[in-house]
């Protein structure tokens, strides 16, 4: 359907910026319902001075704005009310509104508490864009009751201008062929990444539009007085005004901080020894999780539950650097089991969690500062950790090279110290 607008290129995205209205006011309104068509502020008060964090709609119709100090707005509007801020449950409103919007799409790149990019490329051939727009828009008030606007467009910044077209409660679109008539009229100002200083000293150019700043790259003369002037930035700007910028939506690297496998057993362990080649278990699946998504852990838990207490006893061990190696973490399991097993205890569960991990690029990066791999033996095991995820290979490391014979070489890399060998599995 999308496909099928001739005015748009066969891989053209479909982006749109969803930015919810007068914000913290709107989360406000949710729990006070009483607020609904009262003119207020959201903001803080102190020893009589203060400041507007953002206006309700209502009080925007008095020309009371987000930044201004408390006594204009009181000038404005004698009695307007102040509703101190409360940024935790300005979180929590974001994050249903975010996960409602996760439904629609996994591509969001959250921009701001309140805004955020989401690709929805792949349900063009569904819905009409407009037709798209409002669904969400609807679904987000239905679920949350949260009004917000939105702009659509074939990349992120036309996306973000568009959104701000409408304001409250808007869809807008501004593809490309829509440029000359809907954002090359506007005052440079309203340029998204334009703030006041920048469209003074535009303006000083003779800039006075968004149209100007588009059309200066074919005036060679001015276009090298303001390139002089700003530096190479402005060719990004100057590229996106005629509707070139990314169209990549980049969504925040999912933070997990640990990863844990646990089993309740059938028949519950009496010997420790058995014990640890279940945990040995445990741990294996745990570790492919991780490596799995690239993740090192620098600490591990081992938990156990007893049948009679159903008390869960735990040890912590936070390792001096990150590693996946069994050769480091199995001596700590089985260290650890030796001290939670007590004689006669019987065990009916056991959990594995490894902690504090991190992106295994991360510690490679770091890894590779490292001068020439002069390194000690806990370093070099996590350079062959992260080598290990890297080239799908088991490393060892020795002093000669006999050490690992049973191993077909398939690369080795040595300095005077140490020889580091990446074997073939
Ligand atoms: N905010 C803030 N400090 C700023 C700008 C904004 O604390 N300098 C807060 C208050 C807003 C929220 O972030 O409610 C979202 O900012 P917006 O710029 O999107 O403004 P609003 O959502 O309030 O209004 P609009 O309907 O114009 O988007
Ligand atoms: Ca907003």
């Amino acid at each position: 359907m999308y496909k099928l607008d001739k005015r748009l290129q066969i891989d053209d995205k479909l982006i749109f910026t969803i930015d919810s209205d007068a914000f913290f006011a709107s989360a406000e309104e949710l729990r006070r319902p009483e607020l609904k068509d009262t003119p207020f502020v959201v903001g803080h008060e102190l020893n009589g001075r203060g400041i507007v964090v953002t206006a309700s709609y209502k009080a925007r119709e008095f020309g009371i704005k987000a930044g201004m100090p408390l006594f204009k707005a009181r000038k404005l509007l004698k009695d307007i009310k102040l509703v101190e801020t409360d940024h935790e449950w300005y979180v929590e409103v974001a994050n249903e509104v975010f996960n409602v919007i996760l439904n629609y799409s996994d591509k969001v790149q959250v921009a701001s508490i309140d805004e955020c990019f989401i690709d929805v490329t792949h349900l063009t051939n569904k819905y009409k864009p407009i037709e798209l727009a409002k669904i969400i828009q609807y679904d987000i008030k239905n679920k949350v009751g949260i009004s917000t606007s939105v702009g659509i467009s074939t990349n992120l910044i036309l996306s973000k201008v568009a959104s701000n077209f409408d304001k409250p409660n808007g869809v807008s679109t501004l593809f490309k062929h829509e440029i000359p008539a809907k954002l090359w009229p506007l005052d440079i100002g309203e340029m998204h990444m334009i703030g006041s200083k920048t469209s003074e000293a535009l303006k000083k150019f003779g800039i006075e539009t968004i149209g100007d700043l588009a059309k200066s790259k074919n005036d060679f003369e001015l276009y090298n007085r303001i390139k002089q002037n700003f530096g190479i930035n402005i060719d990004k700007l100057i590229d996106s005004v005629n509707g070139l910028s990314s169209d990549v939506v980049r969504p925040a690297e999912e933070i997990i901080k640990s990863i844990s496998k646990d089993e309740t057993f059938e028949v519950s362990y009496t010997d420790v020894e058995s014990l640890k080649l279940t945990a040995r278990n445990l741990f294996d699946f745990a570790i492919y999780r991780a490596k799995r998504r690239k993740l090192v852990p620098k600490g591990i838990s081992i938990s156990i539950k007893l049948d009679k207490s159903f008390n869960r006893a735990s040890i912590s061990k936070t390792l001096p650097y990150s590693t996946l190696s069994k050769e480091v973490l199995w001596p700590i399991v089985d260290d650890a089991l030796e001290k939670l097993v007590k004689k006669n205890d019987s065990i009916k569960f056991c959990s594995i969690s490894l902690d504090n991990l991190s992106k295994e690029e991360k510690i490679y990066q770091q890894m590779e500062l490292e001068d020439d791999f002069k390194a000690t033996k806990p370093k070099l095991q996590s350079i062959a950790d992260s080598l290990t995820l890297k080239t799908k290979a088991d490393i060892f490391i020795g002093s000669t090279m006999k050490d690992n014979y049973r191993y077909e070489e398939k690369e080795a890399m040595m300095n005077d110290n140490v020889k580091f060998k990446v074997w073939e599995k």
